[in-house]
């Protein structure tokens, strides 16, 4: 029995369309700086909000109505949500999914019976992804649901939870390779501290790193050849998360040598609670080669938590692919709508209408920064903005020719030297305005 029946294959109809099951501006195989919509963004959807999330908040049940779904945690009902899975999916026209092994088999009594358990579904994925074409962007261990993982999983302070963490990793990077998975992420939900009166960081950082490093040596071993990637967040549910921003994680990466290994999986509400702009994000891991893929989503203002909420603001799509466009794309990474409908957006028509209009918002944002770029104004001013190190002092500095003694010798001869430039903020927010 088909979940959506009253849904066809979703298909672009052009930006005057009022049909809100057409995309306006997502057109797959539309060209933009010589490659498709398609190859640009790796549309991917998330097993965990559209086929889990139940809504139910701190107070209050869930609410959305799934009519495959029987509420039971067992390996049939996990299966018919396979099926729904990929007819939604195949209906919406994403090229990829994304999930935790928790999401789409239940755990059993036993480590043994959770593995057969995720072997069983594995299967049902396999053929639905070979009957469709879609592809997995990514898979991922839930290292933070299960009251073992209490106080951490590779930082807790129980070396037990490390162990059956590393169990649970080495089977889902089996499942992932199996499944053609592209990337694999650590989300450390879980690694951090509430205090530090009972915290020893020094060792758990270390311990985490021992992790990682156990990760790739088996990924090696194992022949899996995807991108490790690791996704920043601040806070929440932990007071201090370990991967707190994009800075940090590059840090913690070079510190134990795990640069070579890793990128970075970046998201935009995650930007928001760790203070920074997603645009900041990518362009702090893009600069130094980290940057991996982006889970799409975004928060709101006037709540401070992860609402996950679907983007839609074009000002953000384009900040986020004009830097995506700058350094030249995200493959093997791809734009993973992260993201959950509202509590009150329970039917299951909701969930094509929030991912057209994430689409949608991402293309609109794809063609204005294009158009930003193929203009050339914004780059030429950032370009002028610092000519004065292409010659001259600058570009004895930048060179390495220059030492303090040579620069005091400049500024003797030189005199005093008076503020040349403006900084144009608001000339520039206009000049983006007339693309938006
Ligand atoms: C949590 C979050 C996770 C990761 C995968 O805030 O973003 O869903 O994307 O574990
Ligand atoms: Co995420």
């Amino acid at each position: 029995m088909a979940a959506f029946p009253e849904i066809s294959k979703i298909s672009y109809e052009g930006p005057e369309s009022k049909n809100p099951l057409a995309f306006r501006w997502y057109n797959e195989d539309e060209m933009v700086e010589g490659k498709t919509m398609k190859d640009h963004f790796r549309f991917s959807v998330v097993y965990w909000h559209t086929f889990r999330g139940t809504g139910a908040d701190p107070f209050g049940m869930g609410t959305m109505v799934r009519p495959w779904d029987d509420g039971s945690d067992s390996v049939e009902n996990a299966i018919g949500r396979v099926r729904a899975a990929f007819e939604f999916i195949e209906k919406l026209g994403a090229p990829y999914y994304a999930f935790h092994d928790r999401d789409v088999a239940p755990e059993g009594a036993t480590l043994a019976e959770t593995n057969r358990n995720l072997d069983a579904v594995a299967q049902v994925l396999k053929d639905e992804q070979e009957r469709t074409g879609i592809q997995l962007l990514w898979g991922t261990a839930n290292l933070f649901s299960n009251p073992r993982y209490v106080h951490g999983a590779s930082t807790s302070c129980n070396a037990d939870a490390f162990a059956f963490a590393s169990a649970q990793v080495k089977k889902c990077l089996e499942i992932t390779k199996e499944l053609g998975g592209q990337n694999y992420v650590f989300w450390g939900g879980r690694e951090g501290y509430q205090n530090l009166w009972n915290t020893d960081m020094r060792r758990e950082l270390e311990h985490m790193a021992r992790f990682m490093h156990l990760a790739v040596d088996y990924a090696k071993q194992i022949g899996f050849t995807g991108q490790f990637l690791i996704e920043p967040k601040p806070k929440e549910p932990t007071k201090h998360q370990y991967d707190s921003d994009a800075a940090a994680c590059i840090n913690y990466l070079r510190a134990y040598d795990l640069m070579d290994h890793f990128k970075l999986n970046l998201e935009t509400n995650h930007a928001t609670l760790a203070g920074h702009t997603m645009m900041h994000e990518l362009e702090y891991a893009a600069m130094q080669g980290a940057l991996g893929s982006i889970d799409a989503n975004r928060g709101d203002l006037l709540l401070g938590w992860d609402t996950d909420q679907f983007p839609t603001n074009h000002y953000l799509t384009t900040e986020c692919m004009l830097t995506i466009l700058k350094y030249g794309g995200l493959a093997p990474g791809g734009v993973n709508f992260d993201a959950k409908v509202r509590r009150e957006s329970f039917e299951p028509i909701d969930l094509f209408y929030a991912h057209i209009g994430g689409m949608d918002a991402f293309a609109r944002g794809l063609k204005i920064a294009a158009a930003i770029r193929a203009d050339g104004q914004l780059s030429e001013m950032l370009e002028q903005r610092y000519a004065s190190w292409d010659t001259g002092i600058g570009a004895e500095i930048e060179s390495g020719r220059a030492d303090f003694k040579s620069l005091e010798t400049y500024c003797l001869a030189k005199g005093e030297i008076m503020p040349n430039q403006s900084g144009r903020q608001e000339l520039l927010e206009h000049i983006v305005n007339r693309f938006i």
